[in-house]
C-alpha cells in the first residue's frame, strides 16, 4: 500500500454566480429564481471554507472556474451579430437560453467528474471521467472545459487517465462524484465503490414522478468498465424515488462519507439497511475492515428539513490539525444550526470508536442555488507521487489565499439581477478576471478566449 491522501478541489465560484432558477428538481434552486446575487461575497464564503478546511489539516486545492457566458454555445444555438449582438438577441428572444449560458454551476465541483484512485484500478492510475450533466442545458455545457482544467492539472499520462464525458443522453446521465461514495480502511488501501443512480435498474423499479432521476445505473456501470474497477469491489445502489421527488436530486444531499464512514438518512436509498448490510459486508471481506454507519431516522429528521438544512451535504474530513480535535470534522453549513432536528443530527453523530467532531460554515450564496459544503468541492485521493506529479499551482496555501481574496475583489461585482446578464461589460468584466486567474494559478492560455 503508498500512503495516499484525499485532496479537497473546490471550484472557485465565478463572477456571474446568479439566480435563474434553473434546476428543475433542486428546490433551492427553483424557489430564488430571479433574486438578486452577490458574487463577490459567494466566493469570498468559498474561499473561506476552503481556509476552514486547508485549517483542519485536509490538503485543499482550487478547480478554476468555467468562462461565462458561454458565447460558443449561443452561436451554436443560431444567434449571430457581434458578441454584444449575441448577447442581446437571446435576451430578447430566448432569456432562459442567456441564462444557461450565463450560469457559475461549475462551482459545485462534485459534479464535475467521478474519480477512482490508483489504489482501486487495474492498472495503477488515477481515472477520471468528466460528468456529461445532459440532465439540465446549463450544466451540459461545462464538461468540455471540465475536460480540459482536468487535462491540464493531471497531465502526466503515467499517473493519470482522464476519460472524456460519456454520450450526453439520458441513457448515459452522469452527474460525477455526487452519485459516487469510495470507501477504505485507509485512503491508499484498495476499497470499495458505491455508485448511486437514480433510474434504469430493473424494469419494475420504483421511479420518481415529480422530479427527475439524474443518474442512471447504465452511466455507472460504463464508469465502472472505464476506470477498470474490480466488480467485487462495486456495489450499485437505488436512490429512493421518494426522496428525490422531496428534493434529493443527488445522493450527496442524503449521505457523506469518509475512508470507512458512512453518514446518510434513512431514506436515502430503495432498501437503505440491505445497503448498509451489503457495504458492511464488502468491508469486511475486501478491506478487511468494519464499516461504520451512522443512519439518522426520518422520525430524528424529517427528510425536506435535511434537503432544507443539507445536514448530509457536509464534509467529513480527517482532522489533522490535533489543537483542535482528534478524528473526523463535519464541516457543515450554517443552516443547520438554525433547525434543531439538523443541529440534534449533528450533535449525536459518532461515537467512541468513532468520534466526530463539527465545524460550521457559511456558503450561503452557494445553498440559496442547493448548493452545500461538498457540492462545492472534487475529492480526489492521491499518492506522494501523484501530488508531485500534479500542477502545483492550484494547491491551497495562505499565499495563494491572500491573491484570491484580492483577485476577488477586484473583479467581481457586488451584485447581479436578472436583467444584468443583458449587460454586454459583464462579458469584458469576466474575461478580464479569468486572464487574471490564469496567471495566478500558473495555467496560461487555459480559457478559449486567450488563444484567439
Ligand atoms: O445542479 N444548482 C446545481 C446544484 C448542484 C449541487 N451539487 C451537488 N449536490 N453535488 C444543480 O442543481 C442552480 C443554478 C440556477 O438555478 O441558477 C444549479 O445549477
Amino acid at each position: 500500500m503508498s500512503i495516499a491522501h484525499e485532496y479537497n478541489f473546490d471550484g472557485l465560484i465565478g463572477p456571474t454566480h446568479n439566480y435563474a432558477g434553473l434546476s428543475h428538481g433542486n428546490i433551492a434552486s427553483t424557489s430564488h429564481k430571479g433574486a438578486v446575487s452577490r458574487p463577490r461575497e459567494a466566493a469570498l464564503q468559498g474561499l473561506w471554507k476552503m481556509q476552514c478546511v486547508a485549517g483542519l489539516g485536509v490538503r485543499q486545492a482550487v478547480l478554476p472556474p468555467q468562462e461565462r457566458p458561454d458565447l460558443a454555445a449561443l452561436r451554436r444555438m443560431g444567434f449571430t451579430g457581434s458578441d454584444a449582438q449575441v448577447i442581446e438577441r437571446a435576451a430578447s428572444e430566448a432569456p432562459h437560453l442567456l441564462a444557461a449560458v450565463y450560469s457559475a454551476s461549475s462551482m459545485w465541483a462534485a459534479n464535475a467528474a467521478t474519480v477512482s484512485p490508483s489504489a482501486d484500478t487495474a492498472d495503477g492510475r488515477v481515472h477520471f471521467t468528466v460528468a456529461n450533466l445532459q440532465s439540465h442545458l446549463h450544466r451540459s455545457l461545462e464538461a468540455p472545459a471540465t475536460e480540459t482544467a482536468l487535462r491540464r492539472i493531471f497531465r502526466d499520462p503515467k499517473h493519470f487517465m482522464i476519460h472524456p464525458a460519456l454520450p450526453a443522453t439520458a441513457a448515459l446521465s452522469d452527474e460525477g462524484a455526487a452519485n459516487h461514495m469510495r470507501f477504505a480502511a485507509k485512503h491508499g488501501k484498495a476499497g470499495v465503490e458505491v455508485f448511486v443512480y437514480g433510474r434504469g435498474g430493473v424494469a419494475d423499479a420504483p421511479m420518481p414522478r415529480k422530479f427527475p432521476a439524474r443518474q442512471s445505473l447504465e452511466a455507472c456501470r460504463a464508469i465502472a468498465r472505464l476506470h477498470q474497477l474490480d466488480p467485487a469491489r462495486v456495489l450499485f445502489v437505488q436512490q429512493n424515488p421518494r426522496a428525490i421527488d422531496r428534493g434529493v436530486f443527488h445522493n450527496d444531499v442524503v449521505a457523506t462519507n469518509h475512508e470507512n464512514v458512512l453518514i446518510c438518512h434513512e431514506d436515502a436509498y430503495v432498501d437503505t439497511a440491505g445497503f448498509v448490510a451489503n457495504l458492511r459486508r464488502a468491508m469486511r471481506k475486501v478491506c478487511d475492515d468494519s464499516l461504520h454507519a451512522f443512519v439518522i431516522t426520518r422520525k430524528k429528521l424529517p427528510l425536506h428539513v435535511a434537503v432544507k438544512t443539507y445536514l448530509f451535504n457536509s464534509q467529513l474530513v480527517a482532522v489533522k490539525n490535533r489543537s483542535f480535535f482528534k478524528g473526523l470534522g463535519l464541516v457543515y453549513p450554517i443552516e443547520c444550526s438554525r433547525f434543531r432536528a439538523s443541529f440534534m443530527g449533528i450533535m449525536e453523530l459518532g461515537n467512541r470508536q468513532c468520534p466526530i467532531g463539527s465545524v460550521m460554515v457559511t456558503v450561503k450564496e452557494s445553498m440559496d442555488n442547493g448548493g452545500g459544503p461538498a457540492c462545492l468541492r472534487l475529492r480526489i485521493v492521491l499518492t506522494q507521487a501523484q501530488a508531485r506529479a500534479m500542477h502545483q499551482g492550484v494547491l491551497w496555501s495562505p499565499a495563494l489565499n491572500d491573491q484570491l481574496v484580492a483577485w476577488v475583489n477586484k473583479h467581481y461585482r457586488e451584485e447581479l439581477r436578472p436583467d444584468d446578464l443583458r449587460d454586454p461589460k459583464l462579458i469584458r468584466e469576466g474575461r478580464d478576471a479569468l486572464d487574471a486567474l490564469t496567471g495566478i494559478l500558473g495555467l496560461p492560455g487555459l480559457y478559449e478566449f486567450q488563444q484567439q
